[in-house]
């Protein structure tokens, strides 16, 4: 097979706290395991990743605890690398972007597309506080919601009511930094023109879906930012942390976070090389035709490498004559919850990679993880799952094959590799598995279907097990010593090819496997091939994995933060006062659009007899057009309510996605409208 020149990077995280396991999930394990898989099968693959270190998210960060950016992502950046050293990430080089290359190489960039007049500068009003004088980002403004009141409203949005609205119409308008009111003030910033290259990152997408089967999750993305129109972009900001805009004129301004960041995966490949004492070793994955590019993310950052990375790559390359690759695939991952809500740094839900492996070996941590990686949908981590993964399918499946064989071939084969002769049909079979079992898990592993690989592999071992129990070693050893020793030279070659495929989950414990095999590790492919030799003196075993014990779990169960569970348990209600809300079937007549909203509909609804106006906040899921003739529920009894000065009477019922996309309930269309619902 020809061997692939492969550059994989991870999204950088931001240096502004903990990684926590939802991160480990979506962009970092499922790449580690890629990377690894890679490695075995003898591609020149390197892996990228490090820290993002500009941006209000680490400002904020620094203002909240009292103490400079600097210290923040010194601080997360150095604890970040020991808890993904710990996690068994296999990075390359774990880079910052904090570094003079990388400033470098992000103002390269603005002063190519400056140079070539791909940008525009703009005039704009934004919030300014006086007494720090500085600009003040959206984060930065508070102050009361125009619409409900909420006194803790955003700069733009409201979180309680759901409004969205110009800066200019937040009441009350209070500077986190300093407390004071903030003026608007003139200010102006570069844009890049991304809607030019609208076309061409249509072809790209649909191009690169097809030939390499894009996740349809990201294909989703992208089309929904497409049908909306690319516009142009702010790529400044102003700010005094960041890469400076390296322009006379453009004194407080930094690149934005996003335009700089992704290009840290560039200067992170040139500190590589640097580090290798080869400096054009990053031209060689980056601006070479031969290689491929995969980045690896979580959902939140899809637009970024999909859309506005690829469109800085282009305008790039239109220029210049040393051409950039663009991603190939960029398999996004959806979230990862905890015990069923989502990570909550503030509120204290969730855990720490480091806390977790102070606690528990990264191994049981990554094959748990990876056995349930959120790749097509959301998913949980469960102590209780956990417990399970660890005590049923690692200790009893694989650590119990391991250690049943290496008891036989120690205690009646002196710990030394028996040689096989006359094998027999089971043992032919059992073979047969473990040649094939590389190739197919290959294949899914290639393809990003990490989890089913991750079940192929565990299967493999449910397999070796059973082979054991049927060949029934502790009966033949005493009948026909030969059939006992065909069954663990067979037994020890298929802990030999587990080893391998299962190193890029678990790669501590198939460190150990290699070890106790007293046999190097070869490539992926050929690990299926009985590469144990006969003869060869076995190492002592080891405890590969060890039960959890279910008061370990119950009391980490137990230390979760009660009043969230508090906060968000039901709490129980009568049928008497359930009966107060009235919920009606109605049609849906009219539907327009709120101007100045693009999230609130207001539709006239037919409910019996009666006609009602309802303002609903749907705008972002559904076109006024598609929803007229609908059958819906409401509330029909709602104190009628004023939004941007339009009166709603009653509320619909509509379910949320993870991704905040909204579903109307609906009913079967032979329904009255002003029919009850019970
Ligand atoms: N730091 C956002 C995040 O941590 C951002 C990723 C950058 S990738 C170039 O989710
Ligand atoms: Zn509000």
């Amino acid at each position: 097979m020809k061997k692939e020149k492969v550059l994989v990077t991870s999204a950088l995280p931001y240096a502004n706290g903990p990684i926590h396991l939802g991160h480990l999930s979506g962009a970092y394990l499922p790449a580690d395991i890629y990377v690894r898989y890679k490695r075995l099968n003898e591609d020149d693959v390197i892996y990228i990743c490090g820290s993002d270190e500009h941006g209000v998210a680490i400002t904020i960060t620094a203002e909240k605890e009292k103490i400079s950016p600097n210290e923040v992502i010194d601080r997360y950046h150095k604890a970040n690398l020991q808890a993904f050293e710990k996690f068994g990430m296999s990075f390359d080089i774990y880079s910052r972007t904090s570094i003079l290359e990388h400033h470098k190489t992000a103002q390269e960039f603005f002063t190519d597309f400056y140079k070539r007049n791909l940008l525009t500068e703009k005039k704009t009003l934004q919030f300014y506080d006086s007494k720090a004088e500085m600009f003040l980002p959206d984060r930065y403004v508070e102050g009361t919601c125009p619409r409900c009141g909420n006194e803790e409203a955003r700069s733009d949005e409201c979180e309680k009511c759901g409004a969205l609205y110009e800066p200019s119409e937040l009441k009350n308008p209070k500077s986190k930094v300093t407390g004071t009111t903030p003026i608007m003030k003139e200010t102006s910033h570069w844009y890049f023109p991304l809607g030019k290259y609208q076309e061409r990152l249509e072809d790209y997408v649909n191009e690169h879906k097809q030939k390499y089967s894009w996740k349809e999750n990201v294909l989703q993305y992208c089309n929904g930012w497409f049908k909306e129109g690319l516009k142009d972009r702010a790529v400044t900001r102003d700010l005094d942390w960041g890469v400076k805009v390296p322009l006379e004129t453009a004194t407080g301004k930094v690149l934005y976070v996003w335009f700089e960041a992704v290009l840290g995966y560039i200067s992170a490949t040139k500190k590589l090389g640097e580090q290798r004492g080869n400096p054009d070793l990053w031209k060689d994955y980056w601006q070479n035709e031969e290689s491929k590019y995969i980045a690896f993310i979580g959902k939140d950052n899809i637009v970024f490498h999909t859309i506005i990375f690829p469109a800085m790559l282009l305008a790039w390359n239109d220029g210049n004559s040393d051409k950039y690759i663009l991603p190939q695939n960029i398999p996004a991952n959806e979230f990862l919850n905890f015990e069923g809500k989502k990570f909550s740094k503030s509120r204290g839900w969730g855990i720490d990679v480091d806390e977790f492996l102070k606690m528990f070996p990264a191994d049981s941590l990554r094959y748990t993880l990876a056995a349930n990686l959120p790749e097509n949908k959301d998913t949980d981590f469960y102590w209780k799952e956990f417990q399970a993964r660890n005590n049923n399918e690692l200790a009893d499946i694989l650590g119990n094959f391991v250690n049943r064989t290496f008891v036989f071939a120690n205690k009646h084969f002196e710990g030394i590799v028996p040689k096989t002769e006359n094998l027999q049909q089971i043992d032919i079979e059992m073979l047969n598995l473990i040649s094939k079992a590389p190739e197919k898990i290959a294949e899914l592993i290639e393809n990003f279907h990490i989890k089913d690989a991750v079940l192929e592999m565990m299967n493999l071992a449910r397999l070796a097990n059973k082979y054991f129990n049927d060949s029934e070693p502790w009966k033949t050893i005493k009948i026909n010593k030969q059939i006992c020793a065909n069954t663990i030279n067979v037994s020890l070659q298929t802990i030999y090819t587990l080893a391998t495929i299962l190193e890029p989950v678990i790669p501590f414990s198939a460190e150990k496997m290699f070890k106790m095999l007293n046999t190097e590790k070869t490539n992926w492919l050929d690990s299926g091939k009985s590469i144990v030799k006969t003869g060869t003196k076995l190492n002592s075993p080891e405890i590969l994995f060890t039960k959890i014990e279910d008061k370990t779990i119950e009391e980490l169960i137990a230390k979760l933060p009660s009043n969230l569970v508090e906060e968000e348990k039901e709490i129980p209600i009568s049928i008497d006062e359930f009966e107060k809300v009235k919920l009606k079937t109605a049609r849906i007549l009219e539907a327009e659009r709120i101007k100045k909203s693009d999230k609130l509909l207001k539709l006239q609804v037919l409910i019996g007899s009666e006609k009602r106006q309802i303002v609903a906040g749907i705008g972002k899921s559904y076109s006024p057009e598609e929803l007229i003739g609908k059958n819906i529920v409401v509330v029909a009894n709602l104190k009628p309510a004023k939004l941007f000065g339009e009166e709603s009477k009653g509320m619909l019922l509509a379910v949320e996605d993870s991704e905040g996309k909204l579903a109307l309930v609906g009913i079967p269309d032979n329904v009255n409208p002003g029919t009850s619902v019970h």
